[in-house]
């Protein structure tokens, strides 16, 4: 028997990290016997920090094969497998913000169970009946066009941390493209691997190194904003480089800040995505769109029992027929008025043959299959500025990289490779 304290960081589900002999080893190599680290794979942010060696080898460069979970032993120094394949769980720990740590034990595993209250991430957000349930975003500031605010709209202040993948990282930077916010609101992509991690250089197309704090994750971003933080380290970020604070992780909230508060530095200020005389209809066309379409394809894809999938893809197949139908008539949701509704409902268009039909298992009817939605989504596509907020090499790389009990080999497929920037009929209702 080794004794040894072993540090576990939970594994949300199915576990991505390391568990290779060779690269478990140089974990331990680099640092001090008693404390051994896992990392779920989201979290990426921990294994950088405490094993900066690591961050140099190519290991991290690429998606670390699934390897079922498995007793491991410390032996000599170095992890070694006991038990392949079995699914364990270690007898003595205590949870302490999200890690189990385990006194004296000479073998460990990691299960979903050591996984702290607090959702963090999105494959944590599960209810008993094995649906997918989204949980609130923490940092809820607004920046104002009001001067004297904490947060005033000004050129240069605000930095917005992406991903190309996430959709709701995408409407936001779909605001700036829209808006004409390109010169007032600096944008960084993070990189797609290992939950939110900037790469170390350009070496990802798209994505770049933080350049306003250096930092290595999304985490890092939330600790700098808030020492005691315990929430998913989600895109997108608004950072206030002033204050050097989180002013918003709510997508929904920042495009409607980019729409109103920017006016006086916006290049395009004319634009009213949220105009107060549609303010209703278009409040109305995204509750019933975020609940049966944008998350609904999570509902769809992260279920976890065959109930709740049901219910979810039942429920977004009414939704897609009911936009079918809306935009047979007109050529946006709310009317012949481009509107905030239809960059919301966009985002989750644009990805839907592509990975949600795949992915996530919403196979009942596909996108190009509705002429009224597929066109649509090409004229959305082409509105100046909004294909720049689309990228499908990152979009596909994130999901289907980002969740191995749902892809274990992240293998990407290769179709269908929609171009939607081929023509469409939607200017019949005119402009
Ligand atoms: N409510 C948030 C949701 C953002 C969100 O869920 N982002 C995902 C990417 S699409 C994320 O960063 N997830 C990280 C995780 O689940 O750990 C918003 O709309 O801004």
């Amino acid at each position: 028997m080794v004794a040894l304290h072993v540090v576990l960081g939970f594994v949300s589900d199915g576990m991505r990290l390391t568990t290779q002999g060779s690269r478990f080893a140089a974990l331990n190599d680099t640092m001090p016997i008693d404390a051994v680290h896992l990392i779920r794979d989201t979290d990426y942010g921990w294994l950088i920090k405490l094993f900066p060696a690591l961050t140099k080898t190519a290991d991290l460069n690429h998606r670390p094969p699934v390897v079922s979970l498995a007793a491991r032993e410390l032996v000599n120094g170095h992890v070694s497998r006991t038990n392949p394949g079995r699914r364990p769980r270690c007898s003595s720990g205590e949870s302490v913000g999200g890690l189990c740590i385990i006194s004296s034990c000479s073998r460990f595993i990691v299960t979903r169970s050591f996984s702290s209250k607090m959702a963090r991430s999105a494959l944590d957000e599960m209810t008993e009946s094995g649906a997918f349930n989204r949980t609130p975003s923490t940092f809820r500031d607004f920046i104002s066009k009001d001067k004297t605010s904490q947060f005033p709209a000004e050129s240069g202040r605000y930095h917005l941390y992406i991903s190309y993948g996430c959709p709701w990282a995408s409407r936001c930077l779909a605001f700036v493209k829209l808006k004409g916010l390109d010169k007032a609101i600096s944008y960084t992509e993070s990189d797609e691997h290992f939950g939110w991690v900037f790469p170390s250089s350009t070496e990802e197309p798209g994505a770049e190194p933080d350049p306003l704090n250096g930092a290595k994750s999304i985490r890092e971003l939330y600790e700098l904003a808030s020492s005691n933080y315990v929430g998913k380290y989600t895109v997108p970020v608004l950072w206030d480089k002033k204050l050097k604070t989180i002013v918003s992780n709510e997508s929904a909230e920042i495009i409607r800040m980019f729409n109103t508060e920017f006016n006086d530095i916006a290049e395009n200020a004319d634009l009213d995505l949220y105009p107060s005389h549609m303010q209703a209809l278009i409040d109305e066309a995204n509750e019933w769109i975020y609940d049966r379409i944008n998350n609904g394809v999570y509902k769809c894809g992260f279920a976890k029992k065959q109930g709740p999938y049901d219910e979810a893809v039942e429920k977004l197949y009414d939704a897609l027929d009911k936009c079918e139908e809306i935009l047979s008539k007109q050529r946006y949701i709310c009317g012949n008025t481009l509107t905030e509704a239809d960059v919301r409902l966009f985002v989750t268009l644009i990805r839907f043959d592509e990975v949600y039909a795949v992915y996530f298992k919403c196979n009942k009817k596909l996108l190009r299959e509705y002429p009224n939605l597929f066109n649509y989504t090409k004229d959305m596509y082409q509105i100046p500025g909004m294909s720049s907020s689309v990228n499908m090499a990152h979009i596909k790389k994130h999901y289907y990289g980002s969740h191995p009990s749902l892809n274990p080999f992240g293998i990407i497929p290769v179709g269908p490779g929609i171009d939607y920037s081929s023509p469409h009929d939607r200017e019949r209702f005119g402009s």
